[in-house]
């Protein structure tokens, strides 16, 4: 069986994060670039990319991630009901993908793409959904999934749900998944002080559990986690033995040695424990 690895692009790496629905090209161009290498080095990928300016954005001013809100406070929200930005973001996202499905494609990877509001409801790691598709993906083909808007069970009945619950899923259920990486935007990884003050050495290189980290978060702009939901979902991957490496996507070399297991400036995490996979 080839190894497989799950990546995880995030939204601030491959979109203009604070411009609505500005994709970066050159850059998913380079990232697709180091997932041809994977393959052609014997290794399938698993894709998950974040929303980054196509999601987060509407999702903020419509309050999707907490679900349906009573009528008197979804009269304070913007033109738009929430069903309508519901179908909006969902298909932005979409939009996104394709620019991501087109990159792979270009670059004659075979790739199919699992948009999660078709399979996926409920939010945070214990998200349901069967994962079988990418348990049975056939050798050489990328499979592609990204945060997206789902359905949720009763009074919430939608939210958001995130890359980074769908890959702690994934990487932990597919089986022969050896890696998982995390590309994110403007930082080599995770960083003891916040990122204006940071020089290099403020790098976390291998953190556990017990390390005081950075966790600054946008939250004026996300809707998820930000760097704090990384590390959770990532600690919860590495506890399985799964190597989780966070590298700068900006340097698309990085996110290949990561891949590869090869030695890398970033963050790598180190469970406190492990249970076998
Ligand atoms: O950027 C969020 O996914 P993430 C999805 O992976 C939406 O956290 C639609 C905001």
């Amino acid at each position: 069986m080839r190894e497989r690895v799950v990546i995880k692009w995030g939204g601030g790496l491959i979109t203009k994060k604070d411009v609505l629905k500005q994709p970066r090209l050159d850059v998913i161009g380079s990232l697709a670039d180091q997932i041809l290498e994977c393959n052609l080095l014997g290794i399938d990928v698993i894709l998950v990319h974040g929303a980054g300016s196509f999601g987060h954005l509407k999702a903020k001013e419509y309050r999707l991630a907490e679900g349906r809100l009573n009528p008197s406070d979804s009269s304070t929200l913007g033109p738009m009901t929430q069903d309508e930005a519901i179908v909006e973001v969902r298909k932005d996202m979409l939009e996104l993908n394709k620019h991501i499905m087109e990159a792979l494609t270009k670059r004659d990877i075979s790739a199919v793409s699992l948009p999660p509001h078709q399979w996926a409801n409920e939010t945070g790691a214990d998200f349901k959904g069967s994962l079988e598709h990418f348990i049975h993906a056939p050798k050489g083909i990328t499979m592609v999934t990204f945060g997206d808007v789902v359905s949720c069970e009763g009074d919430k009945e939608f939210g958001i749900l995130s890359g980074d619950d769908l890959v702690a899923r994934i990487a932990v259920e597919v089986p022969h998944v050896k890696r998982l990486i995390f590309a994110i935007g403007g930082v080599d990884g995770v960083l003891a002080v916040p990122p204006m003050q940071a020089g290099p050495d403020d790098l976390i290189e291998v953190l556990t559990t017990e390390h005081v980290f950075d966790g600054e978060h946008e939250s004026a702009i996300d809707v998820t986690g930000g760097i704090g939901l990384k590390v959770d979902r990532g600690f919860y991957v590495a506890e399985y033995g799964i190597d989780v490496t966070m590298v700068n996507g900006g340097h698309p070399s990085r996110v290949l040695d990561a891949c590869l297991g090869r030695v890398v400036r970033g963050t790598k995490l180190h469970p406190s424990s492990s249970i076998s996979k």
